[in-house]
């Protein structure tokens, strides 16, 4: 985010959103969770105004920075929200984490996440969720989840079982372990770790620069990669020789290419 950066605040349904700060400024989206006073902890209504946000971003948008108001990314789910349910009911709360999750992966942009403070519980599943993490050194990560008597259901088990490993994943929600933003960056939790204050503006510069690739290049980034890395390698290979053919008709790699050639910077439509 520079000095130059006009926000222009989001209109229509995007600006209903009560429990969402939501501007634009360019081609870069920023999303800020707006509970502070609760922690950003998620609850249902912020999580279907999530969702509804993923789902109804501007065609205009092609980078994502959520972030969060206040001292805190997000305190994960909103533990007053936690009814006794049925074993029924509880999959089914859990499945609709999974869908809100799956649309933030799979928006139409890619997603940067600017983390501080605590990023706990849901809050370090929805960061998983996102394709950059980016923490200041006021973030700090766990899964208080083992803690509380519950187990995690908002993708932790698949995504941050990705980036971590089963093993450390196992040892945070057993233990309670707490882990700073350098150390999550260490361990591959986050891919960059900033001095305090400054990870909106550094997810900023990575939305920025994201923004200029070819708009099929990112869709199949966020696309091929996470699918393919669900399918047998042999599977894998053949997908990905499609996207790479796919990838190599078409203007935007006739434009990348000629840009190299001419010693200029490419321009995608
Ligand atoms: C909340 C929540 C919440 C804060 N649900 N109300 N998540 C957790 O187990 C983390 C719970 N929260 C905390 O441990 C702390 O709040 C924090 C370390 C994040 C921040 O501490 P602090 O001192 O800045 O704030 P606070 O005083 O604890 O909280 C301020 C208010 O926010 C307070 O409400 P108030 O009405 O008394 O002012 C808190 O009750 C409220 N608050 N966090 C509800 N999480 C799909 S499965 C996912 C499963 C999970 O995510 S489990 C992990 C849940």
């Amino acid at each position: 985010m520079n000095a130059t950066t006009d926000f222009l605040p989001a209109t229509g349904l995007l600006a209903e959103l009560e429990l969402l700060r939501i501007e634009h400024a360019a081609a870069v989206t920023h999303l800020r969770l707006n509970r502070p006073a609760k922690r950003n902890a998620i609850n249902e209504d912020l999580m279907r105004q999530l969702h509804t946000a993923v789902l109804n971003l501007p065609a205009s948008t092609t980078a994502l920075v959520i972030s969060g108001e206040g001292d805190h990314f997000c305190s994960g789910l909103d533990l007053s929200d936690l009814c006794e349910r049925s074993v029924a009911e509880g999959v089914l709360h859990s499945r609709g984490w999974h869908v809100v999750m799956d649309a933030i992966q799979f928006c139409r942009a890619p997603v940067v996440v600017a983390l501080h403070g605590a990023v706990v519980g849901g809050g370090l599943e929805l960061a998983a969720a996102a394709h950059i993490r980016v923490a200041d050194e006021t973030a700090y990560f766990g899964l208080p989840e083992g803690q509380r008597g519950i187990f995690v259901g908002g993708g932790g088990s698949v995504r941050i079982a990705r980036l971590i490993g089963p093993d450390r994943l196992t040892e945070m929600m057993l233990t309670g372990r707490v882990y700073s933003g350098t150390e999550g960056e260490r361990l591959g939790l986050v891919h960059y770790a900033v001095p305090q204050g400054q990870a909106v503006a550094k997810a900023f510069e990575l939305a920025e620069r994201i923004a200029k690739n070819s708009r099929t290049i990112n869709t199949m980034v966020m696309q091929a990669i996470a699918n393919i890395g669900t399918m047998p390698p042999e599977a894998g290979l053949y997908a990905e020789s499609l996207a790479a053919a796919l990838s190599q008709t078409g203007p935007d790699a006739a434009e990348g290419l000629s840009a190299f050639l001419e010693k200029r910077s490419p321009e995608f439509k």
